[in-house]
């Protein structure tokens, strides 16, 4: 890897390896343009692949698409959007049967338009907003190991506990220990397995970070341990905004100590999201950094040990650039999403604000919209840090925005979805796109977070969830009730669930090995399978460690689909708790899933473990006591799950074929 360098780029926060300075990029063309941006140009064939760019929407092939680095609160998302919620620079030319294969890593935390080949006229058009920034470039034999080679210059992945593997039940409206009690009692009662229960925004004292409100939870430590006995951990929500109160003693130091973003006068900038009125911490600092990550405290004392970071775009509802928008609107706006209201909101808030307020680097100001991608990532950095300092076990923390650099801190979900078809095929298409950026420990709102799901939605939708690391039935307030034990067809979930449990030796092993040794967890099947040309081509079927492959029914009302087989397999179903088998010969294959079926498919020359019992939680859950499936040895990591010795050299051990 090299790297050129424009201008006076702000210090580097996603590479962590030294790299050596080249003074001409190859492959593109680039020009100054008018407005004082970067353009890249590079002409294209019709047979080259692109792949990178993280969460976005569209195929895991960004060929033919148009993107924008800019991290943006957009609950209503659709196949064209051009931002989500996270930035993540990275891109690989594949062009079949030539080699090298190029990989590119633009990086900047400012905004950079991604036209790859929109107009299909054979030319990527890249647009760096700035003409201070660093570009990687580098070359390999395969996408895949160019893949490999990135993520060993980002540094390590978040490594989040063991329990983080077992399901996570969420809504945005569980208000009190009533609300989360009814929770863990409903899924014990159905028999269901669950290991952990978001806290959304109503356990805080009128939103405002780090208070616990008193009525609704007078004694959170012992709560949390009444959940924990149960084997279920509480994990709260933790937003970005800090609402000013002149005399809660953390606002106060924030103030005293010049922690927060500042506006043109180089007063703390004032913005509204859930809180009213809030500053935002200047995660950019490191000072901010400290005094935001020690105040976890007020919850690690309660014994808890899991955390998300929200609104960290950050989102603003209206700031004080733009005063007639009050919070009652944006609600409104929020809640009925065709309304004048709606509009008024998002012209209001993101693009105007981000102009207004400005972060301290290294002594230097810089205005938000310049180095904007790197808020959230360096927020998720302050929770990370201040938490090692908090306490010896590992914790889970994950992000709504993110930008590369950010993986080694936290996982990230991908932000308010919506319960639709399409969106659950934009997750499957996600999932390899962010373990090409380093986020491994990811995962989207099963069921879909705004809208009503439906039972057969969400049971298709679980299917592929209990494949990916974080996996949380989440969805928002006025939507239908989505707990799996709402739902009619309970066997039918709960074959699903277990099967999740079952699979948790393998997953977690695959996950750690992958984290370890810089590897992606989630993988195209083109990765897999290079030479094949039919593999390119697929965007519905992935690879999951090293050994398995999914093809997922995503449309409503099928029974049945078309599945590709690069090569001679097994494919294995999973009904009423037990597990068949049969092979199938390479080519297109058309299987049956009934909705309370999984049906997956082994690798050839791979194996796989799972674990003989059902579970309901990860607490008693024993991950040496596994099945072994397969022609060969398999290769299991298995570490305590909880403490932070975590080595690939000690923790492996090999589970031997024919060992009854
Ligand atoms: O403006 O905390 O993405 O998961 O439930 C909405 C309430 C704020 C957005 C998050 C979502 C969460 C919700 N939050």
């Amino acid at each position: 890897m090299k790297k050129v360098v424009y201008g006076n780029p702000v210090p580097c926060f996603a590479i962590e390896k030294e790299v050596e300075e080249a003074k001409e990029l190859p492959g593109f063309t680039v020009e100054d343009t008018v407005e004082g941006y970067l353009k890249f140009t590079m002409a294209v064939s019709e047979k080259t692949a692109i792949y990178g760019l993280g969460e976005t929407v569209g195929n895991i092939n960004k060929k033919g698409s148009k993107f924008i680095s800019f991290n943006t609160d957009d609950p209503h998302h659709r196949e064209n959007t051009l931002s989500l919620y996270g930035s993540h620079n990275l891109l690989i030319f594949d062009e079949l049967n030539i080699t090298p294969k190029l990989g590119f890593f633009f990086d900047t935390p400012g905004k950079v338009i991604f036209d790859l080949d929109s107009e299909k006229k054979g030319k990527v058009k890249i647009t760096v907003l700035s003409k201070d920034l660093r570009v990687y470039f580098w070359q390999q034999d395969t996408a895949y190991l160019a893949v490999k080679e990135f993520l060993s210059y980002i540094g390590r992945s978040f490594i989040p506990p063991l329990w983080a593997f077992g399901l996570c039940q969420s809504r945005w409206g569980y208000k009190d220990e009533k609300d989360i009690k009814f929770i863990i009692d409903e899924y014990e009662k159905a028999g269901l397995p669950l290991d952990s229960v978001c806290m959304d925004i109503d356990y805080m004292d009128k939103y405002t970070d780090f208070t616990i409100n008193k009525k609704r939870f007078p004694n959170l430590k012992r709560f949390n341990t009444e959940c924990m006995n149960r084997g279920v951990h509480l994990v709260p929500i933790i937003d970005a905004g800090v609402k000013i109160l002149p005399k809660n003693p953390f606002f106060k130091e924030g103030v005293e100590r010049d922690l927060f973003c500042k506006n043109i006068e180089g007063k703390p900038f004032m913005a509204a999201v859930w809180p009213g009125p809030t500053h935002f911490p200047d995660f950019f600092k490191k000072e901010t950094r400290d005094w935001f990550g020690k105040e976890y405290k007020i919850l690690t004392d309660a014994g808890i040990t899991g955390f998300w970071n929200d609104m960290n775009e950050p989102a603003v509802f209206y700031s004080e650039m733009d005063k007639s928008k009050g919070i009652m609107e944006t609600i409104i706006g929020f809640l009925n999403p065709h309304t004048k209201e709606k509009k008024a909101m998002e012209e209001s808030r993101a693009y105007k604000s981000y102009k207004h307020f400005y972060h301290e680097i290294d002594g230097k100001s810089y205005v938000n919209q310049d180095v904007h991608n790197e808020y959230g990532s360096r927020m998720t950095q302050a929770g990370y840090d201040g938490l090692t300092e908090l306490t010896d076990k590992r914790f889970l923390l994950y992000s709504r925005a993110s930008m590369l650099g950010g993986h080694r801190y936290g996982g990230i979900w991908t932000g308010d979805n919506e319960s639709r078809w399409d969106h659950l095929f934009m997750n499957v298409r996600q999932m390899p796109c962010l373990n090409m950026c380093g986020f491994l420990y990811s995962g989207a709102d099963t069921g879909g977070f705004g809208g009503n799901v439906t039972e057969e939605l969400l049971l298709r939708w679980t299917a592929v969830s209990l494949f990916t690391p974080l996996f949380r039935n989440h969805t928002a307030i006025a939507t239908r009730n989505q707990e799996y034990f709402r739902f009619e067809n309970r066997k039918a979930f709960k074959n699903l669930l277990s099967l999740r449990y079952r699979l948790i030796p393998y997953l977690y092993s695959e996950f750690m090995i992958a984290v370890l040794s810089s590897d992606m967890f989630i993988k195209p099947l083109s990765f897999a399978f290079p030479y094949d040309e039919k593999a390119r081509n697929i965007e519905d079927q992935l690879i999951v460690g090293g050994s398995l492959m999914i093809a997922p029914v995503l449309t409503e009302g099928a029974k049945s689909r078309n599945v590709y087989i690069p090569k001679d397999m097994e494919l294995i179903r999973y009904k009423n708790g037990s597990f068949t088998r049969e092979k199938v010969a390479k080519g297109m294959i058309c299987i049956e899933v009934p909705v309370d079926e999984v049906v997956f498919f082994l690798l050839p020359e791979k194996s796989f473990i799972y674990a003989r019992k059902e579970y309901s939680n990860t607490k008693n859950l024993d991950l040496s006591d596994v099945e072994l499936v397969g022609d060969s040895d398999y290769k299991q990591y298995m570490d305590d799950g909880l403490t932070r010795k975590y080595s690939l050299n000690e923790c492996v051990r090999i589970v031997k074929r024919c060992q009854n």
